[in-house]
Order: C-alpha cells, then sequence, then structure tokens
C-alpha cells in the first residue's frame, strides 16, 4: 500500500484504487500494524478516480510523506561509500575514519533534516555555492515509528558536499545539512513485511535531455541489517512521531562529476516507485 502526502489531504493507493483519508499525516502513519490500519480505513473512505490521483501527482500537489518526523541518516553501509569517501579525504588524512566506522560495531549516524528542509517528488533540491563538487546518494529511507518498529520505506536522496566533507571530515554537517538538502518521496510504502534484499535502487541523472549517469545496486550489498542501524538510533533519543532514517548510498558517480543547476535526478526503488528532482541554486545566494 502506499501513502501520498498531498496538498489536498493524505491520499491511499491500494491494488490501483485510491482513497481520500480524513486523518492528519502525523496521527495517522505513528502505529503499529499500520498496514492492517490502514487496510481497515479503505473500507470505508472515499474512493478517488485514477484521474484525480494522477493530475494531483501532475499538478504538483504531492507533499514529501513528511509532518514532524526527524530525518536521520546512516553513513558508510555499503563498501562503494566507504571506498569514495576514503578517496576524496586523501589529502585531509581522514581516510581511515572511514574504513574504521565501515567495520565498528556502532554505525555512523547523523542527523540530516527536519520537514523544512525535504523537498518532494518534482521539487527543486539544492547544490550549496560554497562547494565546487556536489552529489545526488540515492537511499532506501525506512520509516520507524515511536515504538521503533519499521511500519514502511520510500525513497531518500542525502544531497551532499563531497568538496566540504573531503576538506575535513568535521565538517560533515555542512556538507549534509543545509537548505532542500534532502528529498523524500513520492510516497510512503507501508508493508508488514520487510523489504527484500534483492530490491533495486536505481539512479539516472539527465543534463540537457542527456543521460550523464545511469546505475543501479541492490540493497544485499548494505553492511548492516535495518534492524542494527534503528537500535542505535533510539538507543538514547525518543521519536514522539516516528521518523525516517536514510540508510546510506551505494551508487557513487565517478570523481570527476559534480552536479549542476538544472540537472534532474531520477531515483528508483523496487516497489516504491520513482522520485525526480531538478538542482537548483538558492535564490538567496546566487551569484
Ligand atoms: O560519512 C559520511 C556520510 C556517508 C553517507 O552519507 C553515506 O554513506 O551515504
Ligand atoms: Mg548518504
Amino acid at each position: 500500500m502506499k501513502l501520498y502526502n498531498t496538498a489536498r489531504g493524505v491520499l491511499l493507493e491500494n491494488n490501483l484504487d485510491f482513497f481520500a483519508l480524513d486523518e492528519a499525516w502525523d496521527s495517522l502513519i505513528n502505529r503499529d500494524n499500520l498496514e492492517e490500519y490502514l487496510l481497515k480505513k479503505a473500507g470505508s473512505a472515499m474512493r478517488i478516480s485514477a484521474v484525480a490521483k494522477a493530475q494531483l501527482l501532475e499538478d504538483g500537489l504531492v507533499l514529501p510523506p513528511i509532518g514532524n518526523q526527524e530525518v536521520w541518516a546512516a553513513g558508510v553501509t555499503y563498501l562503494k561509500s566507504r571506498d569514495a569517501r576514503m578517496e576524496e579525504s586523501q589529502s585531509s588524512g581522514a581516510a581511515s575514519l572511514y574504513d574504521m566506522v565501515y567495520d565498528a560495531a556502532r554505525p555512523e549516524l547523523f542527523f540530516k533534516a527536519i520537514a523544512s528542509r525535504v523537498s518532494g517528488h518534482g521539487q527543486t533540491v539544492y547544490i550549496r555555492t560554497d562547494s565546487t563538487w556536489n552529489v545526488p546518494e540515492p537511499e532506501l529511507a525506512l520509516y520507524i515509528n515511536a515504538n521503533g518498529n519499521i511500519q514502511g520505506y520510500t525513497i531518500g536522496n542525502d544531497m551532499s558536499s563531497r568538496s566540504i566533507e573531503g576538506e575535513n571530515a568535521l565538517y560533515l554537517p555542512q556538507a549534509k545539512v543545509y537548505e532542500r538538502s534532502a528529498a523524500l518521496g513520492p510516497c510512503l510504502y507501508v508493508t508488514s513485511v520487510p523489504i527484500s534484499s534483492d530490491t533495486a535502487i536505481k539512479m539516472n541523472i539527465q543534463r540537457d535531455g542527456v543521460k550523464v549517469y545511469d546505475d543501479a545496486t541492490r540493497v544485499s550489498q548494505i553492511k548492516r541489517s535495518f534492524t542494527e542501524l534503528v537500535d542505535y538510533l533510539f538507543a538514547e533519543c525518543d521519536f514522539p512521531y516516528g521518523c525516517y532514517l536514510m540508510t546510506g548510498t551505494c551508487l557513487v558517480p565517478s570523481s570527476d562529476f559534480t552536479l549542476r543547476e538544472g540537472d534532474l535526478v531520477e531515483i528508483s526503488i523496487d516497489g516504491i516507485g520513482t522520485m525526480v528532482n531538478t538542482i537548483g541554486i538558492n535564490p538567496k545566494h546566487k551569484r
């Protein structure tokens, strides 16, 4: 089942049927057995046509699937991310940090965003003007309720400045956290069955209509289990509204690639869908 957060309220998709739900996002999603609850809801909710649903999506009325949830991210959970980070941090001398954290019992977890910094499907994400090397990071994001139970999944983009993180690992928060540095969408995919490790994550980047990057991976490449990441995140933090956790990237464009304003980033994850974002620059910082 898929939940869309839209400017006209919450929309539920079940087996190609669409229903308008009358509950607020935060209270709706923050429960155990969410899938079961939504199935019951569908029985009494107002059905809407596929055309009306398509219109909501096309008219830019789909919002990121987030209310008061915090967004956190895990890092260096895939070998590819470890290797890229070790390469970019050669001159700062921080390369061994990434090697150590990849093998350590405690994962790297960092705070990424509150809802106001998150873009949704069809919206713009920003690159920093004080960064020379910017990349998208396509990641499977977990939705975890206040009890610490995974209830669903969405597509995440953990936008990153490789030049800032590469200069000094302690600059990580600046490389990762700025306006519109995260995207989630297009929906929250709700399932009581853990997502298959076979799930494919794909990303392509288009520049002036031409694909300049196109690659795919599978969730099975991840080093850690999702429950391990969730256990560390919830160890000493409470999330009264639940939270999102991006689980790390395994797709890294080659080292000579940096995003430009106007690029289109398309990320697809099996079972969830496709999220498209345009790369922009915060008008406040345009030179
Ligand atoms: O260590 C820095 C961040 C890593 C990250 O965001 C990732 O691996 O996806
Ligand atoms: Mg990341």
